[in-house]
């Protein structure tokens, strides 16, 4: 047999041997992602520490999120925790390209500065069984979280109001708009402060849900997958192989 009679079939020997594996490692091709990035608590909640915030990330709790590969055009966030006074409370969230936005900050006080200092907002509560969010379509500001119940009341579960819309006061950003044109891929950080001494909390999950569309490289990636490459190496080595053989 000559050379090239061998080296076709040893081509084609391995082609087939190659097809099979490769099917067992595709896709090649990088899929858009739908899955929401969500926080999955693990039963534990993270203390926030009493009147802690000056008005930097450092001394606010915080909860890492993931993110999804995508360019964000919208974004709500979701969470529960408990505390014992939603006045003393500034809520933000960190993207994963590092901007800023405040979504709650202090309700029911005109804070002069997003700094932690004075005293005092709405007396109401958080509890964990009753989880709330910010959406920017949401009726009700969360600068008026609580304003419609006793302070021995909670937030979502007595007053039925789950949904806030951002409110920063002083603090940076506008709204959830602010993400809109990052891409959403990496880890997002949901954060709470505490400004005031003697009520306490604490942070038990945070979701923050992005819709987007895949960055433009992913939409062109070709759709090709690793069993499709074998199965056309296959078919050239069988091609190839052919023409050799009749000779
Ligand atoms: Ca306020
Ligand atoms: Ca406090």
């Amino acid at each position: 047999m000559s050379t090239s009679r061998k080296l076709c079939l040893v081509l084609l020997f391995g082609a087939i041997l190659a097809t099979p594996l490769a099917a067992q490692i595709d896709p090649l091709k990088t899929s858009s992602g739908e899955a929401l990035g969500t926080y999955v608590p693990d039963g534990t909640c993270t203390a926030i520490t009493d009147d802690a915030y000056d008005g930097t990330i450092g001394t606010m709790a915080c909860l890492t999120v993931p993110g999804e590969d995508l360019i964000i055009d919208g974004v709500t966030v979701d969470m529960s925790m408990n505390h014992t006074w939603v006045g003393d409370l500034v809520i933000k969230v960190v993207s994963p390209e590092g901007t800023v936005s405040t979504m709650m900050s202090r309700p029911d006080f005109p804070e002069p500065a997003d700094d932690g200092t004075g005293c005092c907002g709405d007396s109401s509560d958080l509890i964990e069984t009753s989880p709330f969010g910010f959406d920017n379509a949401a009726g009700d500001s969360a600068e008026v979280m609580g304003t419609t119940i006793l302070g021995t009341e909670f937030v979502c579960q007595d007053d039925g109001i789950c949904s806030f819309s951002p409110a920063p006061d002083t603090g940076p950003g506008v709204d959830l708009s602010d993400f809109n044109g990052e891409n959403g891929s990496g880890d997002w950080m949901v954060c709470v402060g505490d400004s005031a001494a003697g009520d306490t909390g604490d942070i038990c999950s945070a979701s923050v849900n992005i819709s987007g569309t895949p960055p433009t490289s992913l939409i062109d990636v070709p759709t090709m997958s690793y069993s499709g490459l074998a199965l056309l190496f296959l078919m050239l080595a069988g091609v190839g192989c052919w023409m050799i053989f009749r000779r």
